[in-house]
């Protein structure tokens, strides 16, 4: 990065600058013959933080100095009248072709730009994409990139704002992560037990779904497996009990197409609390992601005795999900090794299941885990 350049001109009439001290006893650079005082702020800009399906976040190669050729976060300088929101969704569209909405604020953060002097980026993280990825504007170049192979990021307070999304866990308990689950380990039988041994086999997410207790022996359990999960990579989640996944403290609840909807679920649920709903056909899929899921289970997908009220929704209801839906998803419902195979050469990467992991949990996850990972 250039040297900070002094302002020494009037940008308004060309007069050259003095410095004065202020009452306050703050140096600044006045215009004598404007009579005003020539202010220094960082020019503001914005900053997109987007990642795809798969966990890849979006960079653009820039065109343009400073670091012309270099790779960065879509983002750019506020226009007049322009929120940052704005700004930012607007930058994406011209940079990467893709539109999206804010999903939450990651911070602000100041730069030196060597033309700009002081910039502050204000840093968004972005959901619900689409569109196909065409560069323009300033860049030549817009793709997705895997977090374990990233080129060098162009700016230090893209790095920054990229480093606080991770370090507060937006992206390992939000939807990024979500959109690589993985093995979703549903318990059953001896809930204890199967939760214990997912979350040792390292588990993305375990679902605590009891159909048979009653809500005080779910609350003991759900506390129980709270206890076993805490501090640990796996995410917590309890099946239709909004009370019992709040009292518990758990990462968030599964809900089914006949209790409350999300935007109702949202209304008494912390910030970053994970809310899943059940689906059973692509309307109910896009109906859940309008509603505002953090993500969908669609299913059941093969016959299954674990709900055999309900007709298989097969794989080509899969294949409409994939390319339809922007939200996580999970398939569910008679998955076993071999059928999943199928399903991971379409593009699924998460697969829920209750007797793949009824017994032998630790191996059955692991198992499922190398799978996805292509071992
Ligand atoms: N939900 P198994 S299918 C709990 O389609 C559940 O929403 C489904 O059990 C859905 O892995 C299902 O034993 C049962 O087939 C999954």
């Amino acid at each position: 990065m250039g040297k900070m350049r002094e302002l020494i001109y009037c940008q308004e009439c060309g007069v050259k600058l003095n410095e004065i001290v202020t009452d306050e006893g703050v140096n600044r650079k006045i215009c004598e013959f404007c009579k005003k005082i020539a202010y220094e702020n960082p020019v503001p800009a914005t900053a997109a933080i987007l990642f795809n399906e798969r966990g890849e976040l979006l960079l653009v190669k820039r065109n343009v100095e400073p670091k012309a050729g270099e790779w960065c976060l879509p983002g750019g300088f506020n226009e007049i009248g322009e929120t940052p929101e704005e700004c930012c969704l607007r930058e994406l569209k011209e940079e990467t072709g893709l539109t999206g909405s804010i999903e939450r604020i990651i911070g602000s953060v100041p730069g030196v730009n060597p033309f700009y002097r002081s910039v502050l980026v204000t840093g968004y993280s972005i959901g619900n994409f689409s569109g196909s990825i065409s560069a323009g504007d300033d860049s030549d170049e817009a793709g997705f990139f895997e977090l374990s192979n990233l080129p060098e990021i162009a700016f230090k307070s893209h790095r920054e704002l990229l480093k606080t999304y991770m370090d507060k866990e937006l992206y390992s308990t939000d939807k990024g992560m979500l959109k690589a689950m993985g093995a979703y380990v549903i318990t059953s039988g001896d809930h204890i037990n199967v939760a214990e041994s997912a979350c040792e086999a390292g588990a993305t997410i375990i679902q605590y779904r009891d159909k048979a207790a009653s809500q005080s022996e779910k609350l003991t359990k759900a506390k129980l497996i709270r206890k076993i999960t805490r501090n640990t990579e796996t995410l917590f989640i309890v099946n239709d009990d909004i009370d019992i996944a709040l009292i518990s403290g758990a990462d968030g609840v599964h809900l089914g197409q006949d209790d409350i909807s999300v935007e109702e679920a949202r209304k008494i649920v912390p910030g970053n609390f994970i809310i899943g709903k059940s689906t059973h056909s692509l309307e109910q899929a896009l109906a859940a992601e309008k509603d505002g899921a953090d993500y969908i289970g669609i299913g059941p997908v093969f016959k299954t005795p674990t709900k055999e009220d309900y007709i298989p929704i097969g794989v080509e209801t899969v294949k409409k999900v994939i390319h339809n839906v922007k939200i996580p998803f999970v398939c569910i419902g008679g998955l076993n090794y071999d059928n999943i195979q199928g399903l991971l050469t379409l593009g699924a990467i998460n697969f829920a299941m209750v007797r793949e992991f009824a017994s032998d949990t630790k191996n059955s996850v692991k198992r499922i885990n190398n799978m996805i990972a292509g071992n």
